[in-house]
């Protein structure tokens, strides 16, 4: 069944894969399924042919025969759901990768969201040199646990699940903070995901519609 999930016409982030597309899209090349894609405009996502997909009017969504999805947690599980190579059969290990999923979406990511957010939409604010630091602090906070957990292993468990598909997604976006550069295991960890070649088809296909001179 053919499978179709919808990105940013133009991502505003220039095609460094930093939106949520890139997740979905590295899924797929994970598990091997092909997949077609449908750009939609900002003005297009707030439309009802769209809100129908997606409540919140936002990208990815992803459709399979009868089936329609959002959240891209909510895709990516799917997706784990029938390939072993992103969730592991074995019950408790299943378990806990998707544990990690959700220590992705949960806890490490929304402080990042947060920095974003006063990065770029209160930086003009007379508070915000003054609140800056108070929230770097919120994101290394679960940093610094996440970073002694994974010490020098190569993935959060035993061995590459969707839980790292996640982190790793949501651990990238701090790269230009330099954040990231601050936990050297955690930047390493981001570097084996980028690695990995089913995360370059990903970020290459996003980059050659998202890319400046695209
Ligand atoms: N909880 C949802 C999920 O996980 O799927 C959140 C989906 C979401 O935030 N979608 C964003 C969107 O559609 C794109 S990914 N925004 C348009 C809107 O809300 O109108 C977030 C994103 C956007 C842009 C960049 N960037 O340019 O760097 C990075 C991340």
């Amino acid at each position: 069944m053919t499978i179709t999930i919808t990105a940013f016409e133009r991502s505003p982030d220039g095609g460094k894969g930093l939106a949520r597309d890139t997740r979905v899209r590295w899924a797929l090349e994970e598990v091997g399924q092909p997949y077609e894609v449908r750009l939609v405009s900002f003005a297009e996502m707030k439309k009802p042919a769209h809100l129908a997909l997606h409540p919140f009017g936002q990208i990815p969504t992803y459709e399979e025969g009868p089936l329609s999805l959002f959240e891209t947690g909510s895709i990516i599980l799917h997706l784990a759901d029938q390939h072993e190579s992103l969730l592991p059969k074995e019950k408790n290990a299943r378990a806990r990768a998707i544990t990690w999923m959700f220590a992705a979406l949960n806890t490490v990511e929304p402080p990042i969201l947060e920095l974003t957010t006063a990065r770029i939409f209160e930086s003009d604010r007379p508070w915000s040199a003054e609140r800056l630091p108070l929230v770097k602090d919120r994101v290394r906070a679960p940093l610094h646990k996440l970073s002694a957990h994974l010490g020098a292993d190569e993935w959060l468990d035993d061995r590459f699940s969707a839980g790292d598909l996640l982190m790793v997604s949501v651990l990238l976006r701090l790269r230009i903070s330099g954040i990231l550069d601050e936990y050297e295991n955690l930047a390493a960890y981001v570097a084996r995901g980028e690695a990995r070649p089913a995360y370059r088809r990903a970020f290459a296909a996003q980059y050659a519609i998202n890319a400046p001179s695209a």
